[in-house]
């Protein structure tokens, strides 16, 4: 606590004068990244304490981890203390400065995946995608962030009208970097705008997907974020809050601001100087606000994934309490759908939960987006294959964007799959054609439960779906 009050102290100086004392380069000299046992309580105790910065927690079921960054001097000091670790960045400064080599070395003109791009090449990049594609793509803007910088994404839908009855498809909404430092997250959500776009006319199942579905993607939820991570402080995760009559950077975990569960302190901080600060009140911050703004607006809003990294997780709601929220088995069913995709196209790994694979979380996108409109949701944390953390090389950009898209497209092609005749609702005509499979063990067509046959569990999952599109 006391270590990170000083370094958010520092920061507030350095930050507000304008002339920075302390930068990326000075602030993270001599800094390791350790992994502790996320069953090692006493670990997890001491070291939320002397870190103040956990990078990471999740590793997958029994092996499950957590990551701290650390200076290197108390390395001696905590395995005297019993704690047993390993070092993931044994100094994080060569990663820094392996991505300061990358990042300058870039290519922005034409920017395509090689590199990790810049708030200035990501707009462009959006701009480019429009007007490659004129008719499927549009530009949205949704709001500015508290120092004035646009929020934006792309919406993209097919020529192909919604179906009859209805004069708006429904809509999925994907968006990345509520966290600044989590820039992986950032290139995933181009990856899968871009590939959504490029593959219309080659996968049938994203042909299906554009031509039902208006997609938005929202690459930079946190732009002021992003901003001081490109500058002063290249691990910074919340937005640039300032407090207390010194204007203070304090900065408000965007995913602890939204209201579904907000407020509980198992799951979010009241305190500014921590990394999950929950702001003031739900909502209190601009970027949030811009977002469920647009959101509130979408008359059939049917999925939302908010994307983070890098626990290798496939996370359902609830995250601010145990208790499993109705949807849970279609939320359940979905979500290992996608994590068996990317294991068979990947070989990846990522686990399927909630709470108890992560930790509690309190006043999260994804909650808020479940709890209010209903739809299905999940968080999906990127994993860090190639290593370096939130900083990993940037040949592995294109590799995480692929485990995205697959996972995206497994998601929508998993909705609703009541809707046999795919026309949005789930009536009598889709009735006629699960009676038709019914009892027929060989055919798929109607098993909803994915047991191998079509029967009464089936039927009763129909009969949820009845009338609905969010559905089993
Ligand atoms: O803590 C968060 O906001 C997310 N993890 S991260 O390391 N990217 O910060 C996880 C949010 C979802 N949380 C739960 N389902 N508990
Ligand atoms: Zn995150």
């Amino acid at each position: 606590m006391v270590r990170t009050s000083i370094v958010l102290a520092s920061l507030a100086t350095t930050v507000q004068a304008g002339v920075p004392l302390e930068t990326t380069a000075t602030r993270y000299k001599g800094q390791s990244v350790i992994r502790v046992s996320a069953r090692d309580e006493r670990a997890i105790r001491l070291l939320d304490a002397l870190s103040g910065d956990r990078w990471s927690c999740g590793g997958l079921g029994v092996n499950n981890s957590v990551d701290y960054r650390v200076p290197a001097s108390d390395l001696d000091g905590i395995r005297v203390a019993g704690v047993q670790f390993e070092i993931v960045i044994p100094d994080l400064q060569v990663v820094i400065d392996r991505e300061r080599d990358e990042t300058r070395l870039a290519d922005r003109a034409g920017w395509s995946f090689a590199s990790f791009p810049d708030a200035a090449t990501t707009s462009l990049f959006i701009d480019d995608l429009v007007s490659s594609y004129p008719d499927f793509a549009t530009r949205l803007s949704f709001g500015t962030s508290i120092e004035g910088r646009e929020i934006y994404g792309i919406r993209m839908t097919s020529p192909a009208a919604p179906a009859a009855g209805s004069n708006r498809k429904p809509v999925i909404v994907i968006n990345a970097l509520q966290h600044a430092r989590e820039w992986i997250t950032l290139t995933t959500s181009l990856y899968i705008a871009q590939q959504l776009l490029q593959r219309y006319s080659m996968d049938a199942v994203i042909k299906r997907i554009l031509d039902q579905y208006e997609l938005v993607v929202i690459p930079i939820v946190n732009p002021d974020g992003f901003n001081i991570t490109w500058g002063p402080d290249r691990y910074w995760r919340k937005n640039a809050r300032r407090v207390t009559t010194q204007q203070i950077l304090a900065g408000v975990d965007l995913n602890r601001n939204w209201s579904v569960g907000w407020g509980l302190n198992n799951g979010s901080s009241p305190s500014y100087t921590n990394d999950t600060y929950r702001g003031t009140a739900p909502f209190s911050e601009p970027e949030t606000r811009a977002l469920r703004d647009y959101m509130v607006t979408i008359p059939k809003l049917v999925a939302h994934v908010d994307i983070h990294s890098y626990a290798s997780d496939i996370l359902r709601p609830w995250s601010y309490q145990w208790q499993t929220p109705p949807a849970y088995p279609a939320l359940m069913r979905i979500g290992s759908a996608m994590a068996t995709e990317v294991k068979k196209l990947t070989g990846l790994n990522y686990a399927v939960g909630g709470p108890e694979i992560l930790y509690l979380s309190s006043g999260t996108a994804p909650d808020w987006s479940y709890g209010t409109a209903g739809c299905i949701s999940y968080t999906i944390e990127m994993n860090n294959a190639s290593g370096g953390g939130f900083s990993p090389p940037a040949s592995s950009i294109v590799a995480s964007g692929i485990q995205g898209l697959i996972a995206v497209r497994t998601l929508v092609d998993s909705l609703c799959r009541s809707d046999f005749n795919y026309d949005n609702v789930v009536d009598d005509a889709d009735f006629a054609l699960f009676v038709g499979a019914y009892d027929v063990l060989l055919s798929n067509e109607g098993d909803l439960t994915g047991d191998g046959m079509t029967d009464d569990s089936d039927f009763s999952l129909f009969v949820q779906a009845y009338d609905k599109l969010t559905c089993p």
